[in-house]
């Protein structure tokens, strides 16, 4: 089955790629499929802006197109960065500045306050106008310093207690097992 990935993020294609079947799945990309498009995600969940890529792209292939939107929810900043984690702190910020400045304002914040949780919404939009969105999360805690060399965005400063590691020190395929990406694409995989 073909399927069209609106996402322009490429660590998130290829862990999209891993974690579905590729020998069940034609997965192709938005810049494969030849699609470019400006997508404004001016929804106020994960939710509305996951359905919002993957429509805005069925509706000009006319094909299955799915859209992953995701970010990092930190409690102890009121969810934040949130829907607006790769616009955190500015688009063209890096994320070893991004990162720096998060722990920078955790300075004070004792272990237990700090919990976080990724979020990742999956969103298929189907050719005859049906659609569905999944919600995938891991949960976790902002650690105390930028460690591990895999992943992507904000992985280095996300700690996991029940492995004793950070995410970027995850391997591609521990991380994909208990992902939030990889929670809400094996769920996502039953209505496809
Ligand atoms: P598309 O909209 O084109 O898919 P994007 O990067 O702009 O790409 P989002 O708006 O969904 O996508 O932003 C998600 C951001 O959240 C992403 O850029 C990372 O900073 C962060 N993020 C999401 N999943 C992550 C993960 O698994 N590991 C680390 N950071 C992640």
């Amino acid at each position: 089955q073909r399927l069209i990935f609106a996402t322009g993020n490429e660590h998130k294609m290829k862990e999209i790629r891993e974690i579905l079947d590729e020998s069940k799945y034609e997965i192709v990309s938005m810049k494969e499929a030849g699609v470019d498009i400006d997508i404004v995600e001016d929804g106020t969940t994960f939710e509305e802006n996951a359905l919002i890529k993957a429509k805005a792209v069925m509706k000009v292939t006319g094909q299955l197109t799915l859209a992953d939107d995701s970010g990092l929810e930190i409690d102890a900043l009121n969810g934040e960065p949130g829907i607006y984690s790769s616009r955190y702190l500015g688009e063209d910020t890096s994320y070893v500045k991004k990162n720096s400045v998060i722990l920078e304002r955790l300075k004070d914040v004792p272990e237990e306050k700090r919990s976080a949780r990724f979020v990742c919404a999956v969103a298929a939009a189907f050719p005859d106008g049906q659609s569905k969105v999944i919600r995938g999360t891991m949960e976790g805690s902002i650690g105390y310093e930028i460690k591990g060399e895999n992943g992507f965005g904000y992985d280095p400063i996300f700690y996991l207690p029940q492995y004793g590691k950070y995410s970027a020190e995850l391997t591609s395929d521990e991380k994909n097992a208990i992902s939030h990406r990889g929670e809400a694409l094996r769920r996502i995989r039953e209505v496809l």
